[in-house]
């Protein structure tokens, strides 16, 4: 045998290989239909329960967490009920499609049915993109997909022990002033997964919730912003983000980072280890400080008793 016919022979079998591995992926890709219904109504968007005329997905701020797997097949449904007066639309980041086709608005009384395939991991916003978009978006209709790799976790993206969605935006006291959103005027405060403040009993004494960890977990926090004009500047106090996977993919990691910028519309994942050898806190904000003192902290208790059940399974995003 000469040495092209062993090279012959070796390009014969990675084609193979990947045959079957496309083979593979092929049976593990699954559908997975989500619905959302597009509801125009009141919600508490602080502690203290103010209410606020809120446009949201299935009546909350953000709306649910999508989790499906690079490869995917995401069976998508917008319902429109005919009670409410506004269109609205779907505009998922990690979708590769027709703005005017799949994106299009629309109206009460009709519903949107439509496929994608989420061809790339990482850390997606989506949002409602009909017009005024500022307003839609200010008005609470956004969220996140997530977007697992398919390969899994590995040396360069380890399991976390834990896992965190926390997605900011911006409040504007005014609901009808598109004009303001737009320019950035009136913004009365940040919100953290729909509530200023939410996790945060240090600066908020009507604040129940925070986030916990045991000493020395692998804390992942996919963050989101929804902000209509603020970047954030993503910042743990007490700590040092040991990764952040820019988009949420690992093959964009940077490490050892103290604040990370997350522009307007976009997400990233971040990792945070605390101290193995006792007990710790850390404060998530967004070290920008119109947005800190205005809602932007959230409170991570790294103690031994952490209960088991919260940053696992439905409990990423805590409501
Ligand atoms: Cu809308």
């Amino acid at each position: 045998m000469n040495m092209s016919t062993i090279r012959f022979r070796a390009v014969t079998a990675t084609i193979l290989t990947a045959g079957m591995m496309i083979a593979a992926n092929a049976v593990q890709a699954k559908t997975v239909n989500v619905t959302f219904t597009a509801k125009e109504t009141k919600v508490a968007i602080d502690n203290k329960g103010t209410m606020y005329p809120a446009w949201t997905f299935d009546g909350m701020i953000p709306g649910k967490v999508v989790r499906v797997t690079e490869g995917d097949v995401v069976d998508f449904k917008l319902v429109n009920p005919k009670t409410n007066k506004n269109s609205h639309s779907i505009d998922f980041h990690a979708a590769e499609v027709d703005v005017l086709g799949e994106f299009a608005p629309v109206k009460p009384g009709k519903t949107k049915h439509f496929k994608f395939t989420a061809k790339r991991p990482g850390v997606y916003m989506y949002h409602c993109g009909a017009s005024t978009m500022a307003q839609h978006i200010a008005r609470g209709m956004y969220g996140v997909i997530i977007v697992d790799p398919k390969a899994g976790y590995s040396k360069a993206f380890p399991k976390p022990d834990r896992e965190y969605v926390l997605i900011q935006g911006q409040y504007f006291p005014n609901a009808d002033d598109k004009a303001a959103m737009i320019e950035n005027r009136g913004w009365a405060g940040a919100l953290i997964n729909g509530k200023m403040f939410n996790y945060d009993p240090v600066h908020d004494p009507d604040a129940t919730k925070v986030l916990v960890s045991k000493p020395g977990e692998r804390v992942r926090i996919h963050f989101v912003n929804a902000n209509i004009n603020m970047p954030v500047a993503f910042h743990p106090i007490a700590g040092i983000w040991d990764r952040v996977y820019v988009n949420g993919n690992a093959r964009n990691t940077l490490y050892d980072i103290q604040t990370y910028g997350v522009p307007v519309a976009a997400a990233s994942s971040f990792d945070l280890v605390s101290p193995a050898d006792h007990a710790t806190n850390n404060a998530i904000v967004d070290h920008t400080m119109s947005a800190a003192m205005r809602g932007a902290i959230t409170v991570l208790m790294n103690k031994p008793d952490a209960d088991p059940k919260m940053g696992r399974g439905d409990n990423i995003l805590i409501r």
